[in-house]
């Protein structure tokens, strides 16, 4: 099989740049979008700061107040997430127009796989500098891309070079692009797993890539092996929407079972709080709650309700899920697993941050 041309293209400061195109008067100066700064006293953190605001040393998920100390004189603004998702979805819109191979990260990052539609990676680099360009055009909106031959690489790539950068990292390169990474940078290592990492003397990529996987299986079992696999630069998943998350959710079996509507309630809000922090940390929103309810005899119930909007919020799961469930519990028949899970997903990415902002 001939090898794949694959582009990752991402937003460049993209929050700030939405706002940014609203108010051309803005132009040249720092713009930061996240928590009220309140003259320095503010809580909360910074979504996401434009290039200039970057050279005063703002960045995201940094605390508002020092953002505020870094930069005084920056135009601060609350986050204004249905906007964003519009910009969001017209700027796809242009993405998916270049191949129909094409997979949305989160709010403001796709892939595209490219392979039948150019002959070579520089034919490729083309067709991505047309792409920025129509993007910039049409959404005033800057994106870095990165080209690689596999999905792992064109992430890295994109990263490379920002904003407005494009970088092509061709497969005889990957290796030597790879190498003088550090490990945290590769999907899946956040901040644990590079301390364990640092610990075994390993910081970069390249010294990754010779540990032996046995040593690399036996310390962080299956991901070690993948682990290994992304030192190396190999990354075989295919560019697809299909087989993505489409609800998230927990069950519970009762020992025994249940026809007390204390247990059952606390049983639901105990299975709500399990799963809500997978649902934040996975950066999307849902639009409808399920529920499901079997009886001791296994006769088995499903109900659902579709909110108007998209949320990613706990209470409303939990005040959803207590109607659902209310007619059960009035039936006073014994209960033998309850179930909650939210579906209709989309990305709204790091709402969790927004919420606390
Ligand atoms: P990123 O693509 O990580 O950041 P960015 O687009 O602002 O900047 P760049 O890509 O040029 O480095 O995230 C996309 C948006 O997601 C960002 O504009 C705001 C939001 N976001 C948060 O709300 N909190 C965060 O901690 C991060 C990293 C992003
Ligand atoms: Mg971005």
């Amino acid at each position: 099989m001939a090898g794949r041309i694959i582009m990752h293209i991402d937003f460049d400061a993209f929050y700030p740049s939405v706002e940014e195109r609203e108010r051309p008067e803005w132009k040249g100066r720092p713009v930061i979008v996240g928590a009220d700064p309140r003259d320095g006293k503010g809580r909360g953190v910074v979504a996401s700061a434009n290039y200039i605001a970057r050279e005063f040393g703002v960045r995201s998920a940094m605390p508002i107040s020092r953002a505020w100390k870094l930069c005084p004189h920056g135009i601060y603004l609350r986050p204004n997430l249905p906007l964003y998702v519009k910009v969001s979805y017209d700027a796809m819109s242009i993405i998916r127009k270049y191949s129909e191979k094409f997979q949305q990260l989160s709010i403001d990052e796709a892939f595209i796989d490219v392979t039948g539609k150019v002959k070579d990676f520089e034919e490729a680099g083309d067709l991505a500098e047309k792409l920025k360009r129509e993007i910039l055009t049409k959404e005033q909106i800057g994106s870095s891309i990165g080209i690689g031959p596999n999905k792992l690489i064109a992430k890295l790539a994109s990263d490379y070079r920002k904003p407005y950068g494009l970088t092509i990292v061709k497969p005889e390169d990957s290796r030597k692009f790879l190498s003088p990474l550090p490990v945290r940078k590769l999907i899946g290592i956040g901040p644990k797993t590079e301390a364990a990492l640092k610990e075994m003397k390993i910081d970069a990529v390249e010294q990754l890539a010779k540990v032996d996987v046995k040593i690399l299986t036996e310390v962080f079992g299956k991901f070690g092996y993948r682990m290994h696999e992304m030192a190396l630069g190999i990354d075989d998943s295919d560019v697809s929407e299909e087989g993505e998350i489409k609800s998230i959710g927990k069950e519970l079996t009762f020992e025994e079972d249940v026809d007390d509507p204390q247990t059952i309630l606390q049983a639901l809000v105990d299975l709500i709080e399990e799963f809500h922090p997978e649902l934040s940390s996975s950066g999307m929103q849902f639009k409808t709650v399920n529920l499901k309810v079997r009886y001791e005899n296994f006769e088995t119930h499903t109900r659902a309700n579709t909110l108007g909007h998209y949320s990613n919020d706990m209470e409303t799961i939990k005040k959803v899920a207590r109607n659902l469930i209310q007619p059960f519990l009035d039936s006073g028949r014994k209960v033998r697993l309850v179930g909650v899970r939210v579906s209709g997903l989309r990305f709204g990415k790091n709402q969790k941050t927004l919420k606390e902002l």
